[in-house]
C-alpha cells in the first residue's frame, strides 16, 4: 500500500473539532512542527466564521513553539496535559482558556490504557522513517508515541527530512503490561535494550504523510554565571563526600538530571570534577552538556527520553552516530521516568525548585501559589524512588525581590519526606534524619541568602513551639509583600500580625 503522502494543510483536515490529539516527541526534541500549525491556521479560519473548533492535547512534554504556541495563540485548546512550558500557553492555561492537568510524566500513558482519560483519537508525530508496512522510527524524542499510535484510531506522520533514517537503532520501544499482569520492567542497568527500534502499526491506521525539513525549536541556554556555577560546585562537592563517606559506591551510581538552565550548568560542573568518576545516566532528558561530556568520556551511557539539545549538538550526533549509537538509548517516558527502575537502579536525581520551605518542601510549579509556570514534569518520578533526591535552586529570583526560601510553599509539588538535599549557591542543606526544627535552621544558615537570613530567623521566632513551627499568621506573607511591594525584602513580620 503506497503512503499517502500530502501537504500540512490536507492532514489538518483530519483533525475534527472536539479531537483528543495524542502529539508524539518530548520536549520540542521530536514533537510535529507542520501539521499543528496548519490545525491552529484551520481553527483561526473556523473561528473567524463563527463555528467552534477545540482539541485536547496529549504530549510526552513540552513541545515546540509550532506546536503548544500557535494553538494557544490560535485559542484551539480545550485541554492540556501532562507539561507545557510555552509561553503563550501558560497565558491560556492562566486564563483559563484551556484546562490544564499537570501531571507525573510516567503515568500519562497507563493512565489512558486504563481508561482513566479518553484515549487520542489521533496520534500527530514526527519520524525519520516510516515503511508501507507500518513501521515508524522517532527522531529526537519518544515521549508517548508508542501509546498515542497503539490506542489512536488514525495517525498522520510528519517525516523529517532533517532526521535521516540512520536515528534507527537509537531507539528501544516498550511498553509495560498492564496489572495484574505486570512484571518488572527489566532494565538492570542504564545501558539494557528490552524493546523493539520502531513502532508497528496497522498500515491502514496512517492516513496522511507529510514531508517536512525543520529543525527542532530547542531553546538556547544561558550562560553560566556565577550563580549556577558555585551550584554545579556544591552538588559536586556533596557527592564527592558522599563517595568518601562510603554512602555512594566507588563505581558510583546513575544521574537524573532535570531540565533547564540550572540543571545544563550542574551537570557541566558534575563532569568536571574529576573526584567523580565517569557516570551514567537514566534520565528524562538528554540536555547539551551531556554530548560534550560524553566526547570527553566523563558521560558514559545516558539512557533517556529525548535529546533536547541545539541543532548543532544534534547535527554532532547524526554525524557521528557510530560513535554515539551504543552510547545513547531513547525509551518511551513510561520506561526513562519509571519509579519501579528508578528505585532499583538507586538514581541520585537533581532536579531544580521554583520555591522551597525552611522544612524541605518543594514547590516546582506555581508563581506565588497560583500562576502555573511549567509543571511537575517528570520530578516526581523520580524524586519519590531516588536513591538520594537533591532540589538545586539560586537562593533567590528576580534580582534578589525573590527569596527562593519561604516559611511555607505557595503550593506543594514534592514533600518533605521525600527531599533529602537542597543546594543553592551559598552552600547544601542535608535533611536527612533531621527533625522539622533542625532542618530549618540547616536550610536558613546554608541555602538561604545572607540578606533572607534574619528574615526567616525571625518568622520562627513569631511561632510558639511545636513539631513544625508555624504562624499561620504570617506563612504566606512574603509572598502577600511581594504582591504588594514587589519585594520580599520589605517584609515587616509585625504589619502581617494585625
Ligand atoms: O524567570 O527567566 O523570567 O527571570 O523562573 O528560572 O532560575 O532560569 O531556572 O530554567 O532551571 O527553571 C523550576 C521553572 C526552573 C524548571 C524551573 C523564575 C526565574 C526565571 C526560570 P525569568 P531559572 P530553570 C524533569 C524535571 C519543573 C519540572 C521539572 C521547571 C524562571 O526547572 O519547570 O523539575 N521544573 N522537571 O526568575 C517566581 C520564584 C521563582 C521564579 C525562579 N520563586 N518565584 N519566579 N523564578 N524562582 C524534566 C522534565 O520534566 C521535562
Amino acid at each position: 500500500m503506497a503512503l499517502p503522502f500530502m501537504t500540512a494543510d490536507e492532514a489538518a483536515k483530519f483533525v475534527k473539532n472536539g479531537d483528543v490529539v495524542g502529539m508524539g516527541g518530548f520536549t520540542p526534541a521530536g514533537a510535529p512542527k507542520e501539521v499543528p500549525t496548519a490545525i491552529a491556521h484551520m481553527a483561526e479560519a473556523l473561528h473567524a466564521e463563527g463555528k467552534p473548533f477545540k482539541i485536547g492535547i496529549y504530549s510526552g512534554a513540552s513541545t515546540g513553539d509550532s506546536c503548544d504556541g500557535t494553538l494557544a495563540r490560535a485559542h484551539a485548546v480545550e485541554f492540556r496535559t501532562p507539561y507545557q512550558s510555552s509561553k503563550d500557553m501558560r497565558t491560556e492555561l492562566n486564563n483559563q482558556g484551556a484546562h490544564y492537568f499537570d501531571m507525573h510524566l510516567s503515568e500519562l500513558a497507563q493512565d489512558i490504557r486504563y481508561g482513566f482519560m479518553p484515549k487520542p483519537r489521533i496520534a500527530i508525530i514526527e519520524a525519520c522513517q516510516v515503511t508501507e508496512n507500518g513501521e515508524i522510527v522517532p527522531t529526537a524524542g519518544v515521549g508517548n508515541m508508542l501509546t498515542f499510535c497503539k490506542l489512536a484510531d488514525q495517525i498522520i506522520v510528519e517525516l523529517n527530512e532533517a532526521m535521516p533514517a540512520t536515528m534507527r537503532g537509537l531507539h528501544d520501544l516498550y511498553e509495560p503490561l498492564d496489572p495484574p499482569m505486570r512484571r518488572e520492567i527489566p532494565v538492570y542497568k542504564p545501558s539494557d535494550r528490552i524493546g523493539a527500534d520502531c513502532i508497528k502499526v496497522d498500515p491502514k491506521k496512517i492516513v496522511a504523510v507529510v514531508k517536512t525539513n525543520r529543525p527542532n525549536e530547542v531553546g538556547k541556554f544561558a550562560e553560566l554565571d556565577e550563580t549556577t556555577k558555585k551550584i554545579g560546585a556544591n552538588v559536586a562537592r556533596f557527592l564527592v563526600g558522599e563517595m568518601k563517606a562510603g554512602r555512594i559506591p566507588a563505581s558510583f551510581l546513575p544521574i537524573q538530571s532535570g531540565v533547564g538552565n540550572i540543571a545544563n550548568a550542574v551537570l557541566g560542573a558534575l563532569g568536571e570534577d574529576k573526584n567523580i568518576p565517569a557516570f551514567e545516566m537514566y534520565t528524562e532528558v538528554i540536555q547539551d552538556s551531556v554530548i560534550g561530556l560524553m566526547k570527553e568520556g566523563r558521560v558514559k551511557f545516558a539512557s533517556g527520553c529525548s535529546l533536547t539539545i541545539g541543532a548543532d549538538k544534534l547535527q554532532d550526533i547524526i554525524d557521528h552516530m557510530d560513535f554515539f549509537r551504543d552510547k545513547i538509548v531513547l525509551r518511551p517516558q513510561e520506561i526513562s521516568n519509571n519509579p519501579e527502575v528508578a528505585r532499583r537502579l538507586g538514581l541520585i536525581t537533581i532536579n531544580t525548585a521554583l520555591e522551597a520551605d525552611i522544612y524541605g518542601n518543594i514547590n516546582s510549579t506555581h508563581v506565588c501559589g497560583t500562576k502555573m509556570m511549567n509543571g511537575i514534569g517528570g520530578s516526581g518520578d523520580f524524586t519519590r524512588s531516588a536513591y538520594i533526591s537533591i532540589y538545586t535552586t539560586p537562593s533567590t529570583a528576580k534580582d534578589g525581590a525573590i527569596s527562593s526560601f519561604v516559611p511555607m510553599v505557595s503550593h506543594l509539588d514534592h514533600s518533605e519526606h521525600s527531599v533529602k538535599v537542597i543546594i543553592t549557591e551559598h552552600g547544601i542543606a542535608d535533611l536527612r534524619g533531621k527533625s522539622p526544627i533542625q532542618r530549618a535552621n540547616e536550610i536558613i544558615e546554608n541555602c538561604v541568602d545572607p540578606v533572607y537570613r534574619p528574615i526567616l530567623r525571625e518568622y520562627l521566632a513569631h511561632t510558639k513551639t511545636a513539631h513544625t513551627q508555624h504562624n499561620l499568621a504570617l506563612a504566606t506573607a512574603m509572598h502577600q509583600e511581594f504582591l504588594k511591594s514587589g519585594d520580599m525584602r520589605n517584609t515587616k513580620w509585625d504589619e502581617y500580625m494585625k
